[in-house]
Parts: structure tokens; sequence; C-alpha cells
């Protein structure tokens, strides 16, 4: 329809001069060149490892671009129902190699010949570059490794809406996501003294190959003002000026986002704020120039800064400012494509599913109603039906201090119509609720959006959320289950357990195995026999691998797998420490990697791991004092390197001192030449995900060891399970469904179970129950200062929650079964290591279930009733 209105003059030129995608090693390097010197406006005589990268990203970004174009057509042409996903973070990572991996597209739909050299074929295209990079004088690993990390996004949450949009284009789903383009993603981790220091993250320093800035999109965004009710006629449902008081222009920056095999592109659009050209005369001619000015910079403060919280909601107005500033450009720029097809409203929740990542953008919901009240003038009930039914929830936490809630002032002073809005949503949900239930004013009470309790008044996100949805989803059985009877019991009444269903998180495969563990990938196409990686996207084939769990040939060659992957950590290790080495390379075949990468946080309990290796450093000395030889004690405590990676919320003081504490005990260990090599501990820096990709691979056992009931799902257990490591875990999130997956014989679950956690802590209030001796001789080392010289009283804190506090995270309840536990797994390690390899590779071959793509069509098939929209 499109092309009809081009003349056919003007078309014939155009498609005679068609951009090209390169397809051939040839071709790549004539446009590495060209962006080298056009670009880049730099030669072969100055390009260094930089400039090689931008160079190769623009020119893989060239030939993303045409499918991007030609995707974006398409999906509009066969006008599907769009998906768009709302997260305020996107942890991304690096780019380039991702793109490298995904780009080969689908020999069926290509059009050019598939000849070795092309993009057609199996592992080619990465293959074609590395060999092109190599001809130009370049090694690709090192070119690669220049890309800083997009690391728009604090862990999990964030994470999980990156592998999404990677499996909604590899699904060709029409789906774009928004998010914020921040100026400083997640800071960067400094360890000075062992303590956590927080500096900037610079990402944008060098320019981002991978967006294209669309200047011409530009949406005006309001904060603060009044409602205009001199109308008294009007009711607040009824179609209302809001006057805004201050105004920033919403600017858009997309990522192309491409498929696996495929030539679907889809786009992840990011937000940034500019002020206005508009200038506030009224100050300006009261002759406050100066501050007329100030005001226009402090738009850009809105999306400077990604807030560093995990699990934690901490409630100030720039992070509302910049929740409402991406919620109304989402919505506007959704709104605008919607009306280019002159379809009645009636039929949008048929056109469109926007689904909510978490409540960061619930008030996506609230924009939608005003959009269609009062600048529609659709009726109040009419655009209540549209938006329930357009929108659906995910939440990621059953944690109190988790869920979002603001000061009815604060909401109310930036967004006056807003508060007005969702007062009267309230308004009839409450009406709703009496009829069902009359004179229950406790329930009513319980489920008001508005809470009472306390002197301030607050709206509750999450209860807006649930009313505005048609789902609400939880991220893993045993989360979606607990959502049911905890947080959300009263909605479960309200509307019926039908509202509420699940879908347990997954990864995309294509960075947690392919990118990140190239050795693996290869090991099991070629065992497999898929030369071209259609496991990837059927993961189902990976059962296979089920029949050489026990052969001895095999097993040599994935344990040599894992023995080059735990090298290459290795070697990242003694590059963090300053070139100095603490692994025994000897050793390493026999040397257990233990690892636990992920926020640090008390319901994590890092604390539970950290006391754990201080209890197995005093046994070893306790031994070797009581005269057993080495020998004898490497028996008992076999080779273990315990390695930690993780960041802290820059205001949470226990997470600090976790930190610290565990830097503190590598020091004593790593330093301690009697125990010899037994033991080992290491914090690594700033964990992000390339660091990830190295560490995952490398794993013999990773723990996840929450408290029951407080990790919603987790996804780095996925990760640890797809490249062949085991899972010291207890009962929480997702370890219940990959114990289902893999069978429990090939995991190690410990500790209390979430229906016994409440009565546990209940005990607790009461009586100080004999602490397990171990933990007890732990905490006496901890309290004579053998972790921290000069001031014994360091840890106290970390002592004190235990043992005076109620120790909430259940610790002291949990210690002696995970201690025995890790016994077990020293056990099958190193006393049998068929046991151990044939445990691992069951494991592979049954992680098939996590990934992201299963997850993403249970989305479209249960909450978004979307389809994809395949490339001819
Ligand atoms: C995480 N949540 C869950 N929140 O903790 C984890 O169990 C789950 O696997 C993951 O989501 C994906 O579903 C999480 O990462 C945050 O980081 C929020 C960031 C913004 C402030 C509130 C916490």
């Amino acid at each position: 329809a499109i092309e009809t209105k081009i003349p056919a003059q003007s078309r014939e030129v155009w498609n005679k001069h068609k951009v090209q995608k390169f397809s051939t090693a040839e071709e790549f390097e004539e446009k590495f060149i060209s962006h080298v010197e056009w670009t880049l406006a730099r030669s072969l005589y100055n390009c260094d490892d930089i400039a090689a990268y931008q160079a190769t990203s623009q020119s893989v970004r060239d030939n993303l671009v045409i499918d991007w174009n030609k995707t974006q057509q398409r999906q509009t042409a066969r006008d599907g129902k769009k998906v768009y996903y709302l997260s305020l973070e996107f942890l991304m990572g690096r780019a380039l190699d991702n793109a490298l991996i995904n780009m080969r597209t689908d020999t069926s739909t290509h059009d050019v010949g598939s000849t070795d050299e092309t993009l057609t074929k199996g592992n080619t295209s990465r293959e074609m570059i590395r060999n092109a990079m190599k001809q130009l004088g370049f090694k690709l690993e090192d070119v690669l490794e220049q890309e800083p990390d997009a690391a728009l996004g604090n862990g999990g949450l964030g994470r999980l809406a990156a592998c999404f949009v990677d499996s909604l284009a590899t699904g060709n789903y029409p789906a774009w996501g928004y998010g914020l383009r921040y100026q400083y993603g997640i800071f960067a981790q400094k360890i000075i003294n062992g303590y956590q220091v927080e500096t900037p993250d610079y990402w944008l320093n060098f320019s981002n190959p991978w967006e294209i800035d669309r200047w011409e999109i530009q949406v005006p965004i309001n904060f603060y003002g009044y409602v205009d009710r001199s109308d008294k006629e009007k009711t607040t449902i009824s179609p209302s000026d809001w006057i805004g008081g201050e105004r920033v222009l919403a600017v858009a920056h997309d990522m192309p986002i491409p498929g696996f095999k495929t030539s679907t592109v889809n786009n992840l659009r990011l937000w940034s704020a500019k002020p206005t050209t508009e200038f506030d005369f009224a100050k300006f001619n009261n002759g406050d120039y100066k501050n007329s000015v100030e005001q226009q910079q402090r738009a850009e403060s809105i999306t400077a800064v990604l807030y560093p919280n995990d699990n934690f909601d901490q409630g100030k107005e720039l992070r509302l400012k910049q929740q409402y500033f991406w919620c109304a450009a989402s919505l506007h720029d959704i709104v605008r494509r919607f009306k280019k097809n002159k379809k009645p409203w009636s039929e949008f929740p048929e056109a469109i599913a926007i689904q909510l990542n978490d409540t960061h953008p619930t008030l996506a919901i609230v924009e939608l109603q005003r959009i269609l009240v009062d600048l529609e003038k659709l009726e109040w009930h009419y655009s209540w039906d549209i938006v329930t039914k357009t929108f659906a929830y995910t939440n990621h936490t059953v944690m109190q201090e988790a869920l979002e809630k603001w000061p009815v002032g604060l909401l109310g002073h930036l967004l006056p119509r807003h508060l007005e809005i969702i007062y009267d949503i309230n308004w009839f949900f409450l009406q709703s609720v009496e009829k069902k239930f009359p004179h229950d004013v406790d329930l009513l009470s319980k489920v008001s959006v508005i809470e009472e309790a306390s002197q301030e008044r607050y709206v509750r996100m999450a209860f807006l959320a649930i009313i505005g949805s048609h789902k609400v989803n939880g991220v893993a059985e045993l989360h979606s289950d607990l959502i049911k009877t905890t947080i959300f019991q009263d909605f479960v009444k309200i509307y019926g357990a039908n509202k509420f269903t699940n879908v347990t998180n997954g990864i995309t495969p294509r960075r947690w195995l392919k990118q990140a563990n190239p050795k693996l990938a290869e090991l099991i196409s070629e065992t497999i026999n898929d030369p071209d990686d259609d496991y990837l996207l059927d993961m189902s084939k990976l059962t296979a691998l089920s029949k050489y769990a026990e052969d001895e040939a095999f097993q040599t060659k994935w344990n040599d797998v894992k023995q080059f992957n735990k090298l290459r950590l290795a070697d990242l290790i003694k590059h963090l420490n300053d070139g100095v080495d603490i692994i025994d390379r000897e050793h390493i075949r026999n040397t257990l990697f233990d690892i636990q990468v992920k926020r640090i946080h008390e319901y994590k309990r890092q604390q539970l791991n950290i006391f754990g290796v201080i209890h197995r450093y005093l046994s070893i000395k306790e031994l070797l004092q009581s005269g057993a030889s080495i020998e004898k004690v490497a028996e008992r405590y076999p080779r273990k390197v315990s390695i930690f990676g993780g960041k802290s919320a820059p205001g949470y003081y226990m997470a600090k001192l976790i930190i610290k504490l565990v830097n503190s005990v590598a020091e004593v260990v790593n330093a301690d030449t009697e125990i010899q090599d037994l033991l080992k501990v290491f914090f690594i820096p700033d964990y992000n995900v390339s660091k990830a990709e190295i560490i995952t691979p490398a794993s013999d056992l990773s723990e996840h060891i929450s408290t029951a009931g407080t990790e919603a799902s987790g996804t780095s257990n996925m990760k640890f399970v797809m490249n062949g490591g085991l899972i010291i875990g207890t009962v929480d999130g997702a370890n219940v469904e990959i114990t289902r997956e893999i069978g429990e014989d090939n995991i190690f679950l410990f500790g209390n179970l979430s229906e016994n956690v409440e009565e546990l802590r209940y005990k607790h209030q009461f009586s100080n129950p004999g602490l397990p001796e171990g933990l007890v001789k732990v905490l006496n080392a901890l309290e004579s200062g053998a972790f921290s010289p000069q001031n014994s009283s360091e840890f106290r804190p970390l002592i004190d929650s235990i043992k005076h506090q109620g120790d909430y995270y259940l610790v002291s309840d949990d210690f002696d079964s995970y201690i025995a536990t890790q016994d077990l797994v020293d056990q099958v390690y190193h006393k049998d290591k068929k046991e151990w390899l044939k445990k691992s590779i069951l494991s592979v071959a049954n992680v098939g279930f996590f990934s992201s793509d299963r997850c993403i069509e249970e989305y479209a098939e249960t909450i978004w009733n979307a389809e994809p929209v395949k490339p001819e």
C-alpha cells in the first residue's frame, strides 16, 4: 500500500540502487574499510582494536538495518497483534558477538547462493568474519573485548527482559521492547581494601554503534501543574484538562534485535530526556534567566542514571518521574502507530498486547485510561474495558520491601490528573468488591489501591497493576503459587484463580550456551549430529545426549571442555588479581570450582556460603593441628576454589559487609601456606553480563541457596545447568522445576521448605534455640577478629543478625544441612568422577525447558494471544 503512493520513476531509481547486505568475506572487508575511512575518519595506519570494533559493528549493523526495515514493513503489512514489553531495565551486555551468532540467516529465506563463504551455512558468519578480520590484521576475540556492556539493569529482572527480546525476535513475534536509555547504567564496582566502591559506568563514552538515534521521534511529556476544573459540570471521570507545569521531550533511540536463524530483526526503543525548545517566558520576563535555564537543564537528569537497587523500593521522586516519562512516551508512540490504521478503538486490545515487567510501568495503565478519556473523549467504562484487556502484569517478588508504593502526596504533586484517575479506578473497583462481598469493610481496606494504615497514605502499585490487567503471572511455579496464597490472596478471592497464572522464566541458549561456551556447543552439535545448531531452537534435541551419559570416551571429552573453561576463568581471576595466580593450574582437574555470582542480598544468603567456607577452613586447620598430614586432610576436604561475585546496592549496609567479609576471608585463607592449595577464595569484582559469560561455563558447582520462598525464580541457576554445572540449592524458585526436569539425583538440595519458614521465624522471636555447633565455631572465629585483626568487631552486625535479631533469613536453621550437603558434593566430585560427569551430562540433556523460547511461546499463547509473523 505504501509503495503505490510513490511515483514509478522514483521507485525505479530507488530499486536500482537498493542497498545490499554483505554476504562474503570480500564484501565484509570492503564495508569494514569504508566504515574505518568514512564513518570513523581513520585509516589503515591508525585503526586500533577499538576502531576495528566500531567498524565491524557498523558493518554488521548495516546488515541488521536492512532486515530491520523489512521486518517492520512486513509486520505492518500483515497487521498481526503487536506485543510491547515495557521494562525499566534491559541488561543486554555486549551486542556484537551475539549479532554474529544470530545473523546466520535461514537457508530457505536467503537469496544468496550457499557457498562456504556466505552467511547461509552453519557457523560461517562468525567464522567468516573471524577470518576476514585476520586478513585485515585483527583478532576477533580482542576486537569483541572492546565493547562495553550495555548494563541498563540491576540483575535478574533486567537480564530476563534481554533474554525475552532475543526469543521474541527468534520466534518472529512482532514485538518491541520499550525502556530508558540511561546515560549511566549500573555502577562499576571496585573493591578497595575489601570494600565495594561504586564508580560511574561511562558506557556511552565511545559512542554506541548499536543505537539508531531517532531525533525525529519526540514526544512531549508533562509533569506537575494542575487539573482545570473550572467547568463545574465536569466530574473526574469526564474528559479533563491537565495543565502541565514542566515539560520535557522524550527522544527515541532504537536498538536492532536480531533473531537467531531468521531475518526477523525487532526493535528495542529506549527513550532519553531532552529539554524542550520552549522557554519559560514568565520566569524570563521576571529577570530570572538563570533559573529558567536551569530548569531546562534538569530535563536531562531524568534519564541520567539507573537506580541501583535490587529487590528494594526506595521511593524517590526522580524515580517516579523516570517511570512516568517512559510510560507516557511509550504509550503515545504505541497509540500513534495504532491510529495510523484508522481502526475503531474497540479493536485496540485485539491489535496490541502490553506486558508490564513488574510494577515499574504501572502508570502506563493510568496513562492509557487518561489518553482514552481525556484526549480521545471516550466514555470511562468503555475506556477501562480497553485498558484491562490490553495489559498484563508480571510479578517478580513476594518480599514486602520490594513492593512499590508511592506517597499519595508525591504522586498527586507530580501527576495531579493521574492521581484523580487512580482514585476513580479504585472507587469503581471497591464498588465491585462491595457488591460481591457486602459489608466486608476489612476486605475493602485490605485490597484498596490506597493504603491508609500509617499517617502517610500510599498508592499500592501492585494492586493497581492487578486491577488494570487481564492476567497476572509469577515467574516460577512455587512463586506463582505463593503470590496466590500470600500477597495477592484477596484478589484471588475477588477475581477467581484464573486471572493468576505461571510462566516459568527461561534464558536464551544463544547467549548462554553458544556464545558463552563455544566449546560445549561444538561438542554438542557434533555429538547429536546437528551441524546447523538447530538444537538452539529446539532444545528437546539435547535429550539425545542422555545416551552418552555413561560413555567414558564422551565423558572425557565433556570433562575436557570443562577444564578448558576452568582455565579460562583461572586466567580471568589471575588478571583481576593483579597478575597473582591463586589457582594451582596443575591440579585444576581435581579442584572443585564452587561459584555464587548474583546480586548480594541477605535473602540470597551469601553469608551462609561464606560461613560454610570459614567452617571448612577451621576444620582443615583443626585436623592439621591434631597432627593429620596434608594428604589425610585432603581426603576429608579436597581441593576447592570458592568464587563469589556480585554488586550490593550502594546503600545496603549488610550486603556491603558481606562483601567485605568474603574479601577478608580470602585474604586470610589464600595467604595461609599451611593449608597449601586445599582451599582458595576469590571475590570477582564488577560482576556483569560479559564476566558471567566467562564464569558460568567454568563452574563445577554453583550456589542457589536463598531462604525458601524468597527467590521468585532465579535464572542463573538455569545458566549454570545449561553449561554442565551442578547445583547446590534450596527448594526455592525455579530450583524446584530444575529438579523436576533434570531429576533429583542430579541436584544437591538442602534446607527447610518454604511452608515452614513462617513458623521457624515465629519461633526465633521467643527462644534462642541452641545454634548448631559448627555455626557457633564460625561466629566465635568472627568475634575473635580472626578475619578482621584491625577491628575485631567489624563483623558484629552479621553475628548479631543471627544471634540477637531473630535470624530472619534462617541461616542457623539451614546451616547443618548445608554443610552436610557440601560434604556429599565433595564425595561425589572427588570419589566418583564418573558419577559426577553423568549427572552433568544428564543435566544438560534435560535443560531444554528453560529456554526463553518456551517461555515466550507460553506468554504468546496464554497471555497475549499473539502469533508469529514469519519471513516469506
Ligand atoms: C528478580 N527480581 C527476582 N528485581 O529476584 C528473581 O528471582 C527472578 O528470577 C528475576 O527477577 C526474573 O524474574 C529482580 O531482579 C529487581 O532487580 C528490581 C529492580 C528495580 C527495583 C526493585 C527490584
